[in-house]
């Protein structure tokens, strides 16, 4: 285990701020990593890069996808899956590195979720304007397994609603570093993200990027 990995954030103190039962938000519990996120992101996107994938009703999605991890999520007009092959270059996805793993499985322990051991991990990367609709994360073999979801880059607003498409969705602004966690009671939750706001951020530019790890298998 990686005892100090995160000491600095005991420093710091990080504000957990309950979404809903079973979701969390840990505000900028990713932030004194982003040297090596974004490194890792560079060296991932270099073998896979970002592509604009094709739903299955046939239109090309605002975000830029692609993945690390044994498995990946992908969508074409075929409909969803986690594919150990990446589509585009029939290879393998890249490995997902150690810290993401070790990221992942310590944000979902502080939020309850002990042994949390990712196989997938989806990352995101929104441009101005882009946004993702509201939808349920439903194509992972056991919904019993938490999903850790890290904000790089510019702020978003994130849409957070309930069990159905039609509840009401209250909105959070996630921004650089900021941890979302949730399972549970939560984890058939519908969210989306609005249209990203134009901005440039330090590190980052005129991006967002998001991972969202979870247990595809
Ligand atoms: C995003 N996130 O933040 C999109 N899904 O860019 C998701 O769709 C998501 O953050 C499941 C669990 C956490 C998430
Ligand atoms: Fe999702």
């Amino acid at each position: 285990m990686t005892a100090d990995l995160f000491d600095s954030l005991e420093t710091t103190g990080p504000s957990r701020e309950p979404l809903a039962p079973g979701a969390v938000l840990l505000r900028g519990f990713a932030r004194s990593h982003e040297t090596e996120l974004l490194a890792a992101i560079e060296t991932i996107t270099a073998q896979a890069p970002f592509r604009r994938m094709i739903t299955p009703g046939g239109h090309q999605m605002s975000v830029a996808m692609t993945n690390c991890g044994a498995f990946g999520w992908v969508t074409d007009r075929s409909g969803y899956r986690y594919d150990a092959v990446d589509p585009e270059s029939g290879k393998t996805w890249p490995a997902m590195p150690s810290l993401f793993r070790q990221l992942a499985e310590q944000a979902a322990g502080a939020a309850g979720f002990a042994g949390f051991a990712p196989d997938a991990c989806l990352i995101n990367r929104y441009e101005p304007g882009a946004k993702m609709s509201l939808h349920q994360d439903r194509d992972e073999r056991d919904l019993d397994e938490p999903i850790v979801s890290v904000s790089l880059g510019l702020p978003a607003t994130f849409l957070f609603g309930g069990l159905k498409r039609s509840d009401k969705t209250q909105r959070h602004r996630l921004v650089h570093g900021d941890v979302v966690v949730w399972g549970g009671p939560a984890r058939l939750a519908f969210h989306g993200v609005a249209p990203l706001a134009d901005g440039e951020h330090a590190r980052l530019g005129r991006r967002r990027i998001n991972l969202t790890f979870r247990r595809a298998r």
